[in-house]
């Protein structure tokens, strides 16, 4: 049976070199549905029952812009088996923030560390196997342009995707807003695949196109809203600023566990 592989990740970190190195010429190039973004598909050309679907670079899930709206619809909508999250390993703090989005949304994920040709040149460390644990997630560290250990990566892909395990989420939120965040779920009763967490959390952000889709009763609206005015208060900030602080700190606590550069203040070009 086929499997369905959505490549996501920051601007640049490297998607569709990857995407061209797997899927060779097998590919297809169109736009997404009613938007003039380009939309490239295509089949693992050593296994052409894997497709594989490069999605617009984000550095969020939120709905501001219309590369962010498309990747989160596909990925809601669509639902591919699994999602790698192609990460510029250069700057993993970055692009982790994405991959905290990523692993709520209910699909098995895989972390591409990609880039590990410059980082061994810059001579930083990073300790994958703890941030492995940490995250609950497995990570593949890669080199899209040199084509290193791109096979291992498909092959850890369809093993979650085939994965009867429990999906796991990356737990990024302090206990203090996980109570906030839960009382918002325990209130929702979804008939969809979406998982309610995900739901409760755009929620509690006030996202807009959740606030359309949910279509919530107004008692319901009302009970959610009394939730996030008492978490505003308590944090002293509005519920999408104490999310971004949320995930921004579990992030940096990671990666300064994990990390260490070698040559600090050089980016990859010089
Ligand atoms: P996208 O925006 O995520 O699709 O990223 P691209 O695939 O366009 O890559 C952005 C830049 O990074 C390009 O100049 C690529 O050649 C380069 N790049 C991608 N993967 C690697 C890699 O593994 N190592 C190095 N050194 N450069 C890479
Ligand atoms: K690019
Ligand atoms: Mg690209």
């Amino acid at each position: 049976m086929g499997i369905t592989i959505a490549l996501a990740g920051n601007p640049n970190s490297g998607k569709t070199t990857l995407f061209n190195a797997l899927t060779g010429s097998y590919q297809y190039v169109g736009n997404w549905p009613g938007v003039t973004v380009e939309k490239k598909t295509g089949e693992y050309s050593k296994n052409r029952d894997i497709k594989i679907t490069d999605l617009p670079g984000t550095y969020s899930l939120s709905p501001y812009t219309l590369e962010e709206v498309v990747s989160r619809d596909y990925l809601l909508k669509e639902r591919p088996d699994v999602i790698i999250d192609v990460v510029d390993a250069t700057n993993i703090e970055r692009n982790l923030y994405l991959a905290t989005q990523l692993s709520e949304i209910g699909i098995p994920l895989v972390l591409a560390f990609n880039m590990m040709d410059v980082v061994r040149k810059n001579k930083d460390s990073i300790d994958s196997k703890k941030i492995e644990e940490l995250l609950n997630c497995r990570v593949v560290e890669i080199s899209a342009i040199r084509n290193e250990n791109l096979d291992k990566l498909i092959d850890v892909a369809v093993e979650e995707a085939n994965s009867k395990k429990k999906i796991i989420e990356i737990k990024a939120f302090s206990p203090e807003v996980e109570k906030y965040i839960s009382e918002i779920e325990d209130l929702l009763t979804l008939d969809e695949d979406i998982p309610k967490r995900w739901v409760a959390i755009k929620l509690f952000e006030s996202d807009s196109k959740i606030m359309e889709d949910a279509n919530l009763s107004e008692d319901l609206e009302n009970k959610v809203s009394a939730i996030i005015e008492r978490a505003e208060e308590e944090f002293d900030d509005d519920g999408e600023g104490i999310i971004t602080d949320e995930r921004y700190n579990f992030v940096t606590d990671i990666v300064s566990k994990t990390v260490k550069k070698g040559r600090e203040g050089l980016t990859s070009s010089d």
